[in-house]
């Protein structure tokens, strides 16, 4: 494909933004007193308002010129499709069928997937309903009250930002634990007062292989053994959650009690597949399938509405735009409800491993800006930490805000001042306050400038009426597909990530240097061998 670079649109674009750097939200909401209501999507229960952005409409048609000549219609046919577009690894991206409905039918070399994906859906339903209901029972006959997923990267953000944000609806006789770190500090922390013959782990990794995972179920596992003493206790304690078989049987679970999926999810994409096994157990696999419902509801608007009024497609040539014309190195993304405070860390996964890239689908180093760093963090709390850089620094950080319309814990007047600073955060980052404005109160003038708030700060608002099962899906995919739309304008692929290997790979050389009984003189770069002299003489033996 040709690089988006290269395209007339972009070219177009470019020139364009020479132009509207130039011009203000102030102008452009003066000149047009609809912006606010026009310039905005009200679809499936969610409304987006993306008015509040240094675009005209001029710069919106680019924009869909420029997914339309990246070719965004026939890729995304081609993932929907099954086609192998993960091309460096040779596989499908199929995340979309862990949510098509029963009758549906999706190929992956000639084979329909969809019933396997509902057998996996129903397999992990019944066992859901048998913990939750007291059926299955641990080792000594005891009920299991604490489950513990152990996984890293895709097989635990998405599980542990989706059981955060649908707590609410959580039984609150489990509790709920996710252990990812292979700092021991992380599993002693997570199973600090739990009692083991009420507690269940769930080995959440999709090759079984993974260093961290392995080691703490290994730990996990110990300690179990420790309580109970009895090998058998690991068939009633220990489930997986896999595509390796071979791996979970090596490991001591029963195949009886793994649950897949396939080698066409990626990690990041996976949390709707087995991988969310812990947060069904949560909150039921009716809720699940809620929640489901509303990944494929996004999936299908998504898939069929015009790129002037699709969601991911428009918060996608939005953030092209601040990214490649504008300059712009990150993006905040700042939901308003507690509930939400991991998802921007599950967000920072799935957009950085997914865009974080610097060479195209044909191996070319690209000449273009690609994936932005995400962040955030849930409001009220930021504005008391790093808004003010967002207002008033000298960078430009387009934000995502996401509220509800309706708190899940209504208490008095909360709700109401949340939104109001909500509200309050968007408008006065787009219109500011100007030094005329500042000095008309009466400040000193030596103070003004400090007061002032240059505005022009660009942020979209999402809208839903309240964070239920089906809400999350929807928002989850919505910014999956945004990721997605990204890549294919940037050319990348959005769907591997070699950027980890390099680490793991020393880190597995590292490892024996440090727990060898000989320990050979480290031979590496200067700094890495004092550094690791320094370790080896500071460090306490267990
Ligand atoms: C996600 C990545 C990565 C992966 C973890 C855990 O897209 O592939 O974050 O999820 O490395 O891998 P396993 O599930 O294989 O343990």
């Amino acid at each position: 494909m040709t690089s988006p670079s290269e395209t007339p649109a972009w070219k177009a674009l470019a020139e364009h933004a020479e132009q509207m750097q130039r011009r203000g939200l102030r102008e452009l909401f003066a000149e047009d007193p609809d912006r606010g209501e026009r310039l905005a999507v009200d679809a499936l229960g969610l409304y987006l308002d993306y008015s509040k952005n240094l675009v005209s409409d001029e710069t919106l048609g680019l924009l869909c010129e420029l997914a339309k000549s990246c070719g965004l219609r026939a890729r995304t046919e081609a993932m929907f499709a099954g086609e192998k577009i993960n091309v460096t690894e040779g596989r499908a991206v199929l995340h979309t069928a862990l949510r098509a409905p029963r009758g549906a039918v999706i190929e992956v070399d000639g084979e329909n997937v969809v019933p396997e994906v509902h057998a996996v859906l129903d397999r992990m339903a019944d066992f859901a309903e048998r913990l939750r209901g007291g059926a299955w029972r641990g080792h000594t006959g005891r009920r299991i009250r604490n489950v513990i997923n152990i996984g890293i990267g895709g097989s635990d953000l998405g599980p542990v930002m989706a059981y955060e944000a649908l707590r609410h609806y959580a039984d609150p006789e489990l509790h709920l634990g996710f252990v990812s770190n292979v700092d021991g500090t992380d599993f002693a922390e997570t199973i600090r007062g739990l009692d083991a013959e009420e507690t269940l782990f769930i080995v959440c990794s999709k090759t079984f292989t993974t260093q961290e995972t392995l080691t703490n179920a290994r730990s996990a596992r110990a300690w179990l053994l420790a309580a109970l003493g009895d090998e058998a206790a690991v068939a009633k304690h220990f489930v997986a959650v896999s595509t390796n078989a071979e791996e979970v049987v090596g490991f001591g679970i029963d195949p009886a009690n793994m649950f897949g999926f396939w080698d066409w999810v990626g990690g990041r994409y996976s949390y709707d597949s087995a991988v969310g096994l812990s947060l069904m157990v949560a909150i039921g696999p009716e809720r699940f399938r809620e929640m489901l419902a509303g990944f494929r509801a996004m999936d299908e608007h998504f898939r069929s509405a015009p790129f002037e009024q699709n969601m991911p497609v428009l918060l996608a040539l939005l953030g092209i735009w601040y990214t490649n014309f504008f300059g712009a190195e990150t993006h905040a993304v700042l939901p308003y409800d507690q509930y939400l405070w991991r998802f921007a860390a599950y967000l920072q996964q799935l957009d950085m491993e997914s865009n974080g890239k610097r060479v195209d689908l044909e191996g070319r180093y690209v000449d273009y800006q690609t994936g932005p760093i995400i962040w955030g963090e849930p409001g009220t709390n930021g504005q008391h930490a790093f808004y003010q850089l967002i207002h008033q620094g000298t960078k430009l950080i387009p934000c995502d805000f996401i509220g509800f319309c309706q708190s899940l814990n209504p208490r008095g007047e909360h709700h109401d001042l949340l939104m109001a600073n909500f509200f309050a955060q968007s408008e006065a980052l787009a219109f500011g306050k100007s030094e005329e404005e500042v000095a008309a109160e009466g400040v000193a003038s030596e103070l003004v400038s400090h007061r002032s708030f240059p505005g022009n700060r660009p942020s979209n608002t999402l809208l839903a009426e309240r964070l239920t099962p089906e809400c999350l899906g929807k928002l989850v995919a919505l910014y999956e597909h945004k990721v997605f739309v990204q890549g294919t304008i940037w050319n990348v692929n959005s769907f591997d990530q070699w950027g980890v290997e390099l680490g793991k790979v020393l880190a597995r050389r590292i490892a024996p240097e440090l727990s060898g009984e000989t320990e050979p003189e480290p031979d590496h770069d200067g700094s890495t061998n004092a550094l690791i002299r320094h370790y080896r003489a500071r460090r306490a033996r267990q």
